[in-house]
């Protein structure tokens, strides 16, 4: 699993607006309104409500202790998104008292394996990874126009890609899954057996024109696999695509690496 650095996120703040209108302009959409569609929802389900919630991040400092700007950057997208929202002085379980004490109805935090938003007052709970993958395949569901009956390749089938095969199914797609350990495979057809194992990474890719890129491994993708038509959206961190492929695909792709999952784990714990 990744651990996020302080560098990966020193500018995400400061980028907020401009990443925003980048999705726009790619994907058709803004941040908010891919993460509601990764719910098959839309920004209007939720009009009138943001005033009920006040989102209280809370820095972690077990296992490998806190990033610096982590849970600062967490509280800025969720503002970002028009939501009442603060960071905790204190941390750990102080933190989480605080939190509540301050009126806090939706927190969030995370150590070293978990990041989840949580409503205290209704229950729901929403891990990064599947609200990663969910709201990344909504992006890709997006600027495809679609994804019935169209072939996607999923390379990773951890919890991130988990999240992006079960949408991509529930919308039709056909889901090609790969990934370097086979029983993660296998873990992930037996939640979702409609889609597909992909034995060969590059046979996969010569079929594929849609791509979830759901690994923590940098340049997997060879650039003669970039077609004129490729789409990826590509949760992983770093990301899988070296510069020249980059090049290549232009503004058909999604990449960040905080933006879209924290969004999604926002609406998902937002009550009906
Ligand atoms: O980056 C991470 C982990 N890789 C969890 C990711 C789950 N998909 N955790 C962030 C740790 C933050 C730290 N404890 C803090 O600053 O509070």
């Amino acid at each position: 699993m990744t651990r996020l650095r302080a560098d990966d996120i020193c500018n995400v703040n400061a980028e907020l607006m401009d990443y925003n209108q980048q999705l726009v302009h790619t994907v058709g959409k803004s941040l908010a309104e891919i993460a509601v569609h990764s719910l098959n929802k839309k920004l209007e389900d939720f009009a009138g409500r943001y005033d009920l919630y006040t989102v209280g991040v809370i820095p972690v400092s077990c296992g490998e202790g806190i990033i610096s700007g982590f849970s600062l950057t967490v509280q800025k997208i969720v503002e970002f998104l028009g939501f009442r929202s603060f960071v905790t002085e204190d941390k750990d379980v102080g933190g989480l008292a605080e939190a509540v004490r301050k009126g806090a109805n939706i927190i969030f935090l995370a150590d070293d394996d978990n990041f989840v938003a949580i409503n205290i007052v209704s229950g729901k709970v929403s891990d990064n990874g599947e609200a990663t993958g969910r709201g990344y395949a909504a992006a890709l569901d997006l600027m495809a126009g679609g994804l019935n009956k169209r072939t996607v390749l999923l390379i990773g089938a951890g919890p991130v890609g988990t999240g992006a095969a079960t949408f991509m199914t529930g919308r039709g797609a056909r889901v090609l899954v790969y990934d370097i350990d086979g029983d993660k495979v296998e873990k992930l057809r037996q939640a979702l057996p409609e889609a597909e194992a992909a034995s060969e990474l590059n046979e996969a890719l010569v079929q594929a024109r849609l791509i979830i890129e759901a690994t923590p491994a940098a340049d997997i993708i060879d650039q003669k696999y970039i077609f004129q038509d490729t789409m990826i959206a590509a949760p992983g961190i770093p990301l899988g695509l070296n510069r020249e492929c980059k090049n290549i695909i232009g503004g058909r792709l999604v990449h960040d690496v905080l933006e879209i999952g924290v969004a999604s784990m926002l609406f998902a714990v937002l009550d009906e």
